[in-house]
């Protein structure tokens, strides 16, 4: 069985996020840390190193405009020397004084087209770079009861995507993201999945729904969610990471590992049906973390082995005899199934699998033994900011 999944296991792409390598930090405090990126090229040279690492990892999605260049074309042949491209185009319409009441729900028109033209010019942006991924996410919502006319805001969102999507070229995607709380505390425009299951729904085929584990209350069954979005086709891509109590942007796997198994399972299973294949087979996975007291590169590097190990297992699930047991309604023997895949050790096969892919057998202990992280400490400093949430 193990030697069947190298292939699968080889084909799995997980994308970066610029602002996972960037300084970070809570509403309380930034910890800069000594070597944190100061430009899109040096969080581009991090990201590098993760990839040629762990071999998984080719690609960038980049924030705009935390990740502005005056040249793309000279990013993008930086990038290529390293192995890299860059991937989804994260437009940002939650950092504007203007956006103290919403970007595309706001009240006033003349703010709506602030943010509207914004996610335009991403659009044109991910033209100009060749990405195929517009990823959204709104911090739009209100703090309390009767502050604004939810239903009219849910208007305001329909149009305002209708008018993005619209101005896609045919290759992209629109992802959108949905939240639950955060920065809004009392309703948020897109709180849940069927919120943005509806709006991809009415705006066609090339707009899908992105999960991001992190927004869920808690005892949610995210793979539930999953499973049902992947049926209709509208499972556009995650946003990795693992949560404690809210939107904690921890490690993906570090505090579940059996939930991100769980959310593998499924999708290897619809896999299997051809009328879910496409659908899985362009599923975007990326990280979206913020690493506020952990090494940056070592946390990236730790996330990406957790997300390859949660594949794997999901991969050696007895598929046959799942299928058996929940024949006979034998629902202890079905759990057991699951089980057994989740408790085996594919440490060893992973190390094969990297090594074959001519990346690292350990790439922890080769991050840790090169020196890189003490030579971008010396030659970058601590840097106050670098782009993200910079306090
Ligand atoms: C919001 O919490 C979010 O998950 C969105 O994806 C943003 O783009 C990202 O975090 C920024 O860190
Ligand atoms: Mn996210």
């Amino acid at each position: 069985m193990a030697n069947e999944i190298k292939p699968a296991l080889k084909a799995l792409r997980i994308e970066l996020p610029s602002w996972g390598f960037g300084n970070s930090g809570t509403r309380f405090k930034v910890f800069p840390q000594a070597g944190a990126p100061r430009t899109l090229y040096e969080k581009l040279e991090d990201a590098a190193l993760v990839n040629q690492l762990t071999g998984t990892c080719p690609s960038v999605a980049i924030h705009i405009p935390w990740d502005r260049v005056d040249d793309w074309s000279k990013t993008i042949a930086y990038a290529r020397e390293r192995g890299l491209a860059i991937g989804a185009v994260n437009p940002n319409v939650f950092q504007d004084e203007e956006y103290k009441f919403g970007s595309v729900c706001h009240r006033d028109p003349g703010i709506r087209r602030r943010a509207i033209d914004h996610m335009l010019e991403c659009v044109a942006i991910a033209k100009q770079i060749g990405s195929t991924v517009l990823s959204l996410w709104f911090a739009d919502g209100t703090n309390y009861a009767g502050q604004d006319d939810i239903r009219a805001r849910k208007a305001r969102m329909a149009d305002a995507l209708a008018e993005v999507y619209a101005a896609m070229p045919d290759a992209m995607r629109m992802l959108i993201e949905y939240k639950f709380f955060e920065p809004a505390f009392y309703h948020t425009d897109l709180a849940d999945w069927g919120m943005s299951f509806w709006h991809a729904t009415r705006l066609g085929s090339r707009a899908q729904v992105l999960v991001d584990t992190g927004h869920h209350a808690q005892g949610t069954n995210i793979e539930h969610i999953v499973a049902f979005l992947i049926d209709e086709g509208k499972l556009g891509g995650f946003h990795f990471n693992n949560r404690k109590y809210a939107d904690d942007d921890l490690m993906v796997g570090s505090v579940n590992p059996y939930e991100l198994f769980l959310i593998f399972h499924e999708i290897i299973s619809a896999g299997r049906d051809p009328r879910c294949a496409t659908t899985v087979q362009n599923i975007a996975y990326m990280l979206d973390q913020s690493h506020n007291i952990e090494p940056k590169v070592e946390a990236t590097i730790q996330s990406v082995l957790n997300v390859q190990s949660a594949y794997a297992k999901a991969l050696l699930v007895d598929r046959d005899a799942l299928v058996d047991a929940q024949a006979r309604d034998d629902v202890l023997g079905a759990n057991r199934v699951l089980q057994n895949a989740f408790e085996t050790d594919v440490r060893p096969l992973l190390a094969d699998v990297r090594q074959e892919l001519g990346a690292a057998r350990d790439p922890i202990a080769t991050y840790r033994a090169s020196g890189y992280a003490e030579r971008v400490a010396r030659e970058r400093g601590r840097a106050k900011s670098g782009g993200g949430y910079t306090g």
